[in-house]
């Protein structure tokens, strides 16, 4: 049995290779341009358009709903992807997710380097009682033995929580909380390390077809057999996925061509990534600061007239306060205030500028 999904995997892997992956600068060979960083931690929910320069959905459309953005393919020869403009070099992706079900339907959340070291979920559709963990170092896609089966139940009708957690030392797989697999660095496994993934990933999210006749006998075999396209739509439902990079630069850049990752060298600066949700957070919480209407307007000059020095911090408790009693709950979230409370700073200090002046306020501070 488990020689069978192995032997098929690795099939199935250069399936996904031809459909899904590639790479357009071997760092290995070649000196290639820096990967642009993450840089912070985030949580991006998918029941809202994604930031085109964030995610591109480098094949195909995604559906948005309220439950989450959905993966569909409804005719043989297409898929889908999406990807990450930005890079981690080590860090946490949790993503939930609900397979899509169907017989030689691949649902997939990987994390995938220039030189294709990989770290993937893969959801096989014609068993939804069944995730499975696999991966690669330096796109090395022989050997039989790195792909597992983890049990699990209902995965194409409940959201569950798949989180890699990826770091030098070590590679966990953790279902709803629960860790369902360890690689160490250094076992033979990785081959000691050498095939242990170890440089900057880009997350990519797809569904593709494994069951169609031009895919090998191997990778049709352990996608459950051919598809049945008048089954379709088959799709994947992705909730959110939160991405946490273990360094905060603005660009990785491989200093050789060894992929090892003490060889990766870190930029300092602020990520475009940052850069991104920065200005989107500004956004909101003028919008936000228009919402709230006259009265919380005048309360707010109020306290800042009373204490000068309270001022700095007058619109930030305002939304603090606002937040736990859950009128702004929405913006400012667990998630999203990390992000904005800098912002929210820097948006007092303008506010301070404009604000405070029209309405007579300017003589404090
Ligand atoms: C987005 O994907 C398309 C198609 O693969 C590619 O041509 C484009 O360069 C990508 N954009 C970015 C910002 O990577
Ligand atoms: C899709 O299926 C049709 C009918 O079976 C076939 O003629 C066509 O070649 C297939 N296309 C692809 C891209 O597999
Ligand atoms: C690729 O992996 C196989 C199996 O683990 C191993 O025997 C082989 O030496 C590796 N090749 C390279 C180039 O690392
Ligand atoms: C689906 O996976 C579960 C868990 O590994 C296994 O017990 C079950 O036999 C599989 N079902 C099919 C139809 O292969
Ligand atoms: C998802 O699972 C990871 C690993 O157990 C955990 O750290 C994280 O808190 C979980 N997320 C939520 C929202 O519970
Ligand atoms: C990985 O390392 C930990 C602690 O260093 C050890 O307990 C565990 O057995 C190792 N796992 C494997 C698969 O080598
Ligand atoms: C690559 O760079 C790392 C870190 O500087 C160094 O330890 C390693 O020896 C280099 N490898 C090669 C093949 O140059
Ligand atoms: C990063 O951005 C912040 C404000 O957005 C700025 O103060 C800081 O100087 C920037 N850092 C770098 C290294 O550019
Ligand atoms: C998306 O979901 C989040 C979390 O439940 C919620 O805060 C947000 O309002 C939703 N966005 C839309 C457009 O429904
Ligand atoms: C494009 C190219 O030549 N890629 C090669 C880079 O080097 C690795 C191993 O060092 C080869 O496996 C690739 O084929």
């Amino acid at each position: 049995m488990r020689n069978t999904f192995a032997l098929a995997a690795v099939a199935a892997l250069a399936g996904y290779a031809a459909a899904q992956t590639s790479t357009t600068c071997d760092p290995l060979n070649t000196t290639c341009p820096a990967d642009a960083a993450l840089g912070t931690e985030h949580t991006w929910w998918f029941n809202e358009t994604l930031d085109a320069t964030i995610w591109n959905m480098t094949d195909g459309a995604l559906k948005y709903t309220d439950e989450g953005a959905e993966f569909t393919l409804k005719t043989n020869g297409s898929s889908l992807l999406l990807q990450s403009n930005f890079y981690i070099f080590f860090g946490v992706v949790e993503s939930w997710v609900k397979m899509a079900k169907g017989a030689g339907i691949i649902s997939s959340v990987v994390l995938e380097s220039d030189d294709l070291d990989e770290i993937d979920w893969e959801w096989v559709g014609y068993n939804t009682s069944l995730v499975q963990t696999d991966f690669f170092g330096k796109g090395n896609t022989t050997g039989y033995d790195r792909g597992t089966n983890v049990p699990m139940s209902n995965a194409d009708t409940e959201f569950h929580n798949y989180t890699t957690y990826w770091d030098h030392d070590r590679l966990e797989w953790w279902l709803d909380d629960v860790l369902v697999r360890t690689v160490n660095y250094s076992e033979s496994l990785t081959l000691g390390g050498k095939n242990y993934p170890q440089t900057p990933c880009q997350i990519k999210i797809g569904i593709w077809p494994s069951g169609e006749e031009s895919e090998s006998e191997g990778t049709i075999e352990w996608g459950g057999g051919l598809v049945d396209w008048d089954d379709a739509p088959f799709t994947m439902t992705v909730q959110r996925v939160r991405v946490k990079d273990f360094h905060s630069g603005k660009e990785y850049k491989y200093g050789n061509h060894s992929g090892d990752w003490q060889s990766i060298e870190v930029i300092d600066g602020n990520s475009t990534t940052v850069t991104e949700l920065n200005k989107k957070a500004k956004e909101t919480l003028a919008e936000k600061w228009d919402d709230l209407g006259e009265g919380a307007h005048i309360g707010i000059y109020a306290a800042c007239g009373v204490v000068g020095a309270a001022c700095v911090g007058a619109f930030v408790w305002w939304c603090i306060r606002q937040r736990s009693k859950g009128r702004l709950a929405q913006a400012l979230d667990d998630s999203k205030f990390a992000d904005q409370r800098t912002e929210m700073l820097n948006y007092q200090n303008d506010w301070k500028q404009s604000e405070w002046r029209k309405s007579g306020y300017n003589k404090v501070g």
